[in-house]
């Protein structure tokens, strides 16, 4: 008898371990960047566990995916690194027979996405912004006067400029592809060209206002930002709008501001997909549906300050968040908007040299 229960146990716990292995949802997606209970609501809905981890660069992002068997079962791409990364064959098509959710995304910003992805074989937006400068309204006016109107690129790219912000802390992002281009945009280049003297010229301003900056980093301005610490970032719109709220939290007297710069900025999509080795689909599918939900959706934005695709959550998004320029661009300031176009390998390889070459000094 004794025998008996103990094998019946052993059955029941053999059997828990393997449900409990199939289902567990592997996502790796950026910092900061989903509502606090997004997961939670997921695996009270379908049982499955969640495993989150995150990084704030699509090259790391990137090399992971190139070397394959990751372990994860969701990924969040920029548009123009996930063309190339299918190319590369890393995502496998979407059972779209799965996502019932589909019928709330926005066929604009869809058919957007489809110029990375035709047909969005492989992919759906999560979440979109800019990437513009986020400051401390005070600490700027302090060293800039009152007068002063931040509304350029000569705040980070102007070396008169950046040099009197340079004691309260300027900080740019560790990403190449788009702080190089936005140099180009300020020097009136065509910020996508991948002609190698308009990337040297952009790499060149950058290198002339590098004494100014004190660090390249793509996350870690949010909190520097909202605790005074730092003075200026380039960032990204939600990223600057998630400083700004902890400050107003923390009641600490620091008031974050973000702009899009009138000569233009960056306009990106963010992509969920599922890497053709993930080991559980099944999941993968059931957690992009979930995200596609409308008020889990407008949820992750609430949160997180980043535009979405989904049509449905719009009339469950904070009319705050609805209403600002800084989420959701004028027409005027949506005219100067560009996107980023997928880089051949000898681009990328040239940008990756200028970059170091910036980051170092040297
Ligand atoms: C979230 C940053 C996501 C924007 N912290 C980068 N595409």
């Amino acid at each position: 008898m004794k025998y008996r229960i103990s094998l019946a146990v052993a059955t029941l716990i053999a059997a828990n371990a393997a449900y409990a292995q199939d289902n567990v949802l592997h996502v790796y997606n950026w910092s900061d960047y989903i509502a606090e209970d997004t997961l939670e609501k997921f695996t009270d809905a379908t049982g499955i566990e969640v495993t989150y981890d995150v990084y704030d660069s699509n090259e790391v992002l990137e090399a992971k995916m190139l070397a394959g068997h990751s372990g994860y079962d969701v990924v969040v791409p920029t548009s123009d690194f996930m063309q190339r990364q299918i190319a590369a064959g890393v995502y496998m098509p979407l059972d779209k027979s799965k996502l019932p959710n589909l019928a709330n995304m926005d066929p604009a910003l869809m058919a957007n996405a489809a110029r990375y992805d035709p047909d969005n074989e492989h992919a759906v937006i999560y979440m979109w912004g800019t990437t513009g400068i986020g400051y401390n309204v005070g600490a700027v006016a302090e060293r800039l006067g009152e007068d002063y109107e931040v509304d350029s690129w000569s705040l980070v790219f102007d070396p008169e400029v950046v040099s009197k912000l340079a004691d309260c802390g300027v900080s740019m992002l560790d990403a190449p592809s788009e702080m190089i281009p936005a140099a180009m945009n300020y020097l009136g280049l065509d910020p996508v060209s991948t002609d190698p003297d308009d990337l040297k010229a952009g790499a060149e301003l950058l290198e002339s206002v590098r004494p100014y900056i004190r660090y390249f980093h793509s996350s870690q301005y949010i909190s520097d930002l909202a605790n005074g610490d730092t003075c200026v970032a380039v960032g990204w719109s939600g990223d600057v709008f998630q400083a700004q709220a902890r400050a107003d939290e923390a009641e600490n007297g620091v008031e974050i501001a973000y702009i899009i710069p009138k000569e233009g900025a960056l306009q990106w999509f963010d992509m969920m997909a599922i890497p053709a080795d993930a080991p559980n689909p099944d999941a993968a599918h059931a957690f992009i549906n979930f995200v596609m939900d409308a008020q889990i959706t407008a949820d992750i934005t609430n949160y997180v300050w980043y535009a979405n695709g989904n049509a449905a959550s719009m009339p469950l998004v904070d009319e705050e968040i609805t209403s600002d320029p800084g989420i959701f661009p004028s027409e005027e300031a949506k005219a100067n908007l560009w996107a980023a176009k997928v880089n051949d390998a000898r681009t990328d390889r040239l940008i990756t040299r200028l970059w170091t070459a910036v980051k170092t000094g040297q």
